[in-house]
């Protein structure tokens, strides 16, 4: 068992009431992990809450209780919790500004379950492993531990979080502890062909237009090693998508056979965000560097101060440049 794990358990059995927070701009794993936890505090008659600065993603919306998600603004004058118990947050100004201090306030004990390696242990009582491809296996441990028996509608929420931070249990990241939880998940019920239909293959209309509009603006260069994708707000407004439908088109140009960088560039007011993309051992991070942003390795972004085709054509000058280099 996981170090951390009995001391969680023991700070949610001493609570009657639980408000469950997740990071900002939440992904599978954080809804998912938050609506488990929420579903199995229900079923050990706990009140239970769960919060988030913003809207859950239309990925993960058909999941039990996603409609019982609260914004932080929605904390009622008086309104109280014995434990504050956030999942899948890497630090807790990823809670949106001041959220924590505020939730903290209201709840007697602090209380965390995560997966990344950089967290600084800023509840009273810390579950994190870094090693966990997704903070949803780490709860599942938690829910063993606390004799909660898996239901199908849990098994929905644990497998969009486990799903959906593996890519579908295809990355890297995989352990056997992840394939061992998902066999769990199937004998508690869960409905597999319809749960990967929703969460990898349905996309909205509006999803599937701006991909194509993506697709038909790329550039690719360098002998066939570098793609550069843009998408203008013109574009969004035709297809009628919103940003969050562009959040995985980026890969589209990083499947490109042969292709070792990757971009997709958007229009974002006067300026231009983009998203880079490689395959290892090629890296990305340091390009985004260059243009005062950040990220992983082979997944980084930055914010460019000008307009999209300048932007575009200076990323590709990077592109040419680390891949002449070498040192990509
Ligand atoms: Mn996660």
């Amino acid at each position: 068992m996981r170090e951390g794990i009995p001391a969680v358990a023991e700070a949610v059995r001493q609570a009657a009431s639980v408000a469950v927070c997740c990071h900002l701009n939440p992904d599978g794993d954080a809804i998912g992990t938050a609506l488990a936890l929420r579903l199995a505090l229900l079923r050990v008659g706990k009140r239970v809450e769960v919060f988030c600065r913003d809207r859950v993603p239309d990925l993960v919306a058909m999941l039990p209780g996603a409609e019982t998600v609260r914004s932080f603004e929605s904390l009622r004058e008086g309104e109280r919790f014995d434990l504050l118990f956030t999942v899948d947050v890497s630090d807790k100004s990823r809670l949106g500004e001041g959220a924590f201090e505020r939730m903290a306030a209201v709840c007697g004990d602090t209380c965390q379950v995560d997966h990344h390696e950089t967290n600084p242990l800023f509840c009273r009582v810390n579950c994190v492993d870094g090693s966990a491809p997704a903070a949803g296996l780490i709860l599942r441990e938690l829910l063993a531990a606390l004799g909660v028996p898996l239901d199908r509608e849990m098994a929905e929420c644990l497998y969009a979080a486990i799903a959906t931070d593996t890519g579908n249990f295809s990355f890297g990241n995989v352990t056997p502890e992840a394939y061992r939880t998902a066999a769990e998940l199937l004998e508690a019920g869960l409905p597999l062909a319809e749960m990967n239909r929703r969460l990898f293959v349905l996309q909205p209309e509006a999803q599937v237009r701006l991909t194509g509009r993506a697709i038909g603006s790329m550039r690719v260069f360098h002998g066939g090693e570098a793609a550069v994708m843009t998408l203008s707000r013109k574009d969004f407004e035709d297809c009628g998508a919103r940003t969050e439908h562009a959040d995985t088109v980026v890969n589209r140009a990083l499947a490109v056979q042969g292709v070792r960088l990757a971009a997709l560039l958007r229009e974002d007011g006067g300026r231009t965000k983009a998203s880079l993309r490689s395959v290892a051992p090629d890296t990305v991070s340091g390009i985004a560097a260059a243009f005062g942003g950040g990220g992983h390795a082979q997944a980084a972004g930055c914010t460019l101060d000008l307009p999209l085709d300048e932007a575009a054509e200076r990323i590709a000058e990077a592109f040419r440049l680390a891949l002449d280099g070498g040192k990509a």
